[in-house]
């Protein structure tokens, strides 16, 4: 009686093994290649695991276990992102410290993850809030300082009033804060700010040499934002004062066709123009730029009517033509972009044609499609082309013309090109407890001081409340007693700084820790570094685009440059999974009822089922929904797999000629699911694998190297089954794990098999179906064995044997 699937009797089983022989555990000298493959790990937040989680695990785990099973030293680890804000929401919410959340939360997770059957090594676990991590995450934030690139700045920041601190811009979503949605403001506070500007320039070129999605490196691109144009010099004229103005374009090619200017309501010029009282509508500009100060950024940049006051008595000269132009001042102008003024060319800007048309200004067309198509503007046209009413330039295609104009202006001192970012430097204070204290202290003598080495972790202490004060200050700044410290300079009195990093600090070099997670004498032994890095494969959502790839590549790139780390990018190959929406084809969420439990899945059907399913859903960088039938399908794959693993026909000799057939479908199936896998193709290695489990019944029973085959095959996929059928039904020692990927014979997989005829002196005796380019000696062989052919040479002597590749086999007697 052939034994019954049953995953509840199997997967636990091995999973305790497994962990009791430190199967998954990487080596740190090796002889091997090696492969670091990680997943972006998660902040464990109240809800657990959702099945968005394991459809990355599962295939960075299928990867991994196929990695060593081709003979790779492989580091796969996990770990926890777990200070910041949902960390600490969560734990206010629920009336608990954030700590005991956090082990709580990590608990559940683990206990969740188990279940999976995953090759994590876990001797190397790292979780983000443990003092002897965050120790060097201060480290490395007084590398930053050391360098430069750490600083303080009284600046207007987002401010969430919902979660009490300050956010930068990437944690800014159409104007309201990433976390929960509440519209942000501005605010004027005292900041911490890395310098993520000044690596700009390499962290967008460095984007071309990394085998990253290429949507996610134009996500990059965007946030970075380069733009080249110049900067042009206007001369603003008011009262009896003339003001230098420059403006920053794209388009200095366009300079005939500017018709004003614009001030941004914060500009300096307009509150010098103001005190110096020569605007004419002082009142008007005045109220203007008071209601501007109340509009948040987005009401101002999204607002579909753009608004502007003209300021009365006050024009700018257009260095091209030495025109005056009108000047308003508008608040669809930014005062933190290029000079936060700009020449306005209605005729070839959006924008602008939008408030020239409010405002009832001129529309002058310079560019034109053809050189000489003219006529009234109904849209501006902001295509390439060629220039037109623009003097000497006329005629000139609109890039030519750029170069041109900019230099002619430059060489009388009004034009210089210029280069902008979109990128601004990184606000990196949170005013929140749940976050690593910033590792310096704030002397009336010494200034700002860091925090000595030895001295670190500056630790979080414990506070009565934790709760934002929203004061603009952390509620670590009520602990008198640990504000109140000593200056490691000039041993006088001084305070610690009291605001905390933001969450994305932790996670900006975690991946490095993993290689060394125990090591209390440096961030990361330099030898195993240069022997790790970088990460092979990293595999995670998409949401983390810009945020945390960017930030990460920015404290890689300076560790890169303070010689602590060998490569000069983290992630070599980045890869992200497509969403699992739920059986509505809606996105999972407790509100819709919609959502699926990986707990209950496994529950009912084995985690074999459930890995196998979510990687046979599709591409895995595809959005896709959940189907419970369709899982089903692959539980009943897998039981017929044990099933038919138990019913071999052990007499089968696979050497023997006429098993070739059966031989080239076992071929094609290794080339099919090793070819899959390295090309992240986890899907269609599956829909191999069930194809081949058909093809090949057909044929009869499985013979035991065609068991054997498939169990090392599934086992990256299904590691439960697999072992179980290893051990259990195939008699074999040792894991099925560290079994040897299987190799192939390339001949076999060209596919097709031909009808051979099979002569006696001539004379048909009988065919062969033969894989195509089957040798002379291999057909021969087969030939002779036929009965008909038997016969017929029986007591005779075979003169010579005339072969024709693929076609006939003619015995001459
Ligand atoms: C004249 C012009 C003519 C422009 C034209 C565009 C098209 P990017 O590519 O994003 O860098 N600009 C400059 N500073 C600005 C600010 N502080 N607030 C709002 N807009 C600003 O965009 C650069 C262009 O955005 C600049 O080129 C400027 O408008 C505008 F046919 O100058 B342009
Ligand atoms: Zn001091």
């Amino acid at each position: 009686m052939a034994k019954p699937y049953d995953p509840k009797a199997i997967e636990q089983k091995w999973q305790q093994e497994w962990e009791k022989q430190g199967l998954h555990r990487a080596e740190d000298d090796s002889e091997k290649p090696k492969a670091y493959v990680l997943d972006m790990f998660p902040y464990p937040s109240g809800a657990g695991l959702h099945v968005g989680h394991p459809l990355g695990y599962v295939a960075t785990d299928v990867y991994a276990r196929y990695l060593r099973m081709t003979g790779h030293n492989v580091l796969h680890p996990m770990g926890w992102d777990a200070f910041g804000l949902p960390a600490e929401n969560y734990a206010i919410k629920n009336k608990m410290h954030p700590r005991d959340a956090v082990e709580k939360n990590i608990e559940r997770f683990k206990e969740q993850l188990s279940l999976f059957g995953f090759s994590y090594d876990w001797s190397r676990e790292i979780n983000t809030t443990d003092p002897g991590y965050y120790r060097w995450t201060q480290w490395i934030f007084l590398e930053l300082f050391d360098q430069g690139l750490a600083y303080e700045a009284e600046t207007p920041i987002n401010w969430c009033p919902s979660c009490k601190t300050g956010l930068a811009n990437e944690e800014v979503t159409a104007g309201a804060c990433e976390r929960c949605g509440t519209k942000v403001e501005r605010r004027n506070i005292r900041q911490w700010m890395l310098k993520i500007t000044e690596y700009g320039d390499r962290l967008l070129n460095d984007l071309e040499g990394l085998d990253w999605p290429e949507r996610i490196k134009e996500m990059q691109r965007n946030w970075i934002g380069r733009s080249e144009g110049a900067e042009v010099r206007f001369t603003l004229s008011g009262g009896a004062n003339t003001y230098d103005l420059p403006v920053y374009t794209t388009r200095p090619d366009t300079l005939f066709g500017a018709t004003y200017v614009v001030l941004s309501p914060e500009h300096e010029l307009v509150s010098t123009l103001l005190d110096a009282d020569v605007i004419e509508n002082h009142k008007d500009v005045h109220e203007y730029v008071a209601a501007a100060a109340a509009k948040s950024d987005l009401e101002r940049q999204e607002s579909k009517e753009k608004t502007g006051v003209r300021l009365g008595g006050v024009t700018a000269k257009n260095p091209v033509n030495k025109e005056e132009l009108p000047v308003f001042v508008a608040d669809y102008v930014l005062v933190h972009y290029g000079t936060g003024a700009i020449m306005a060319v209605p005729a070839h800007d959006e924008r602008d044609f939008e408030f020239a048309k409010a405002q009832d200004l001129p529309i002058i067309q310079v560019i034109s499609s053809d050189g000489t198509s003219l006529g009234e503007v109904k849209e501006p046209y902001v295509g390439e082309g060629v220039l037109v009413r623009s003097g000497d330039y006329d005629g000139l295609a609109a890039g030519e013309a750029k170069k041109k104009i900019t230099e002619d202006l430059a060489k009388r001192g009004s034009a210089e090109p210029k280069v902008n970012y979109k990128l601004r430097d990184w606000v990196f204070s949170r005013q929140r407890y749940w976050g690593e204290p910033i590792p310096v202290v704030h002397c009336s003598e010494c200034g700002v001081v860091p925090v000595p080495e030895d001295e670190l972790p500056v630790l979080l202490p414990e506070v009565e409340s934790y709760e934002p004060t929203g004061t603009g200050e952390s509620p670590l700044a009520a602990i008198d007693a640990w504000v109140n410290t000593t200056c490691p300079t000039c041993d006088g009195p001084a305070k610690r700084e009291t605001n905390t990093m933001p969450q994305w600090a932790g996670s900006c070099w975690y991946y490095l820790r993993y290689i060394d997670p125990k090591n209390d004498e440096t961030l990361v032994d330099p030898k195993k570094e240069q022997y790790w890095m970088p990460v092979d494969l990293y595999l995670g959502g998409a949401e983390h685009a810009v945020l945390h790839l960017l930030y990460a590549r920015f404290w890689h790139k300076v560790l890169h440059d303070r010689g602590h780390v060998s490569t000069n990018e983290p992630f070599q190959k980045l890869f992200n999974q497509g969403m699992i929406l739920g059986p509505d084809h809606q996105k999972m969420s407790k509100s819709r009822g919609n959502v699926i439990n990986p707990d209950e899945v496994i529950a009912d059907y084995g985690a074999d089922s459930f890995r196998l399913y979510e990687m046979f859903m599709g591409p895995l960088d595809q959005e896709k929904p959940w189907d419970t039938q369709g899982m089903i399908g692959l539980f009943r794959f897998l039981r017929k797999v044990y099933e038919q693993v138990q019913a071999v026909d052990e007499q089968l000799d696979d050497n023997d000629p006429i098993r070739m057939p059966e031989r080239a479908l076992r071929a094609q199936l290794i080339a099919k699911v090793t070819d899959d896998i390295e090309s992240f193709d986890l899907n269609t290695a599956i829909s191999a694998m069930m194809k081949y489990l058909n093809e090949r019944l057909s044929r009869g029973p499985l013979s035991v190297l065609d068991a054997e085959t498939m169990t090392i095959l599934l086992a990256p996929f299904a590691p439960h089954l697999a072992e179980e059928i290893w051990h259990e039904i195939l008699d074999k020692e040792g894991s099925v794990h560290q079994a040897e990927w299987p190799t192939y014979d390339e001949a076999l997989t060209k596919g097709e098999t031909v009808t051979v005829a099979v002569q006696v002196n001539g004379k048909l005796r009988g065919t062969l179906e033969l894989s195509r380019g089957t040798s002379e000696g291999e057909a021969k062989r087969l030939a002779e064995d036929l009965e008909a052919v038997q016969k017929n040479l029986a007591g005779k002597d075979v003169k010579r044997v005339v072969f024709v590749p693929d076609r006939i086999v003619n015995f001459i007697i």
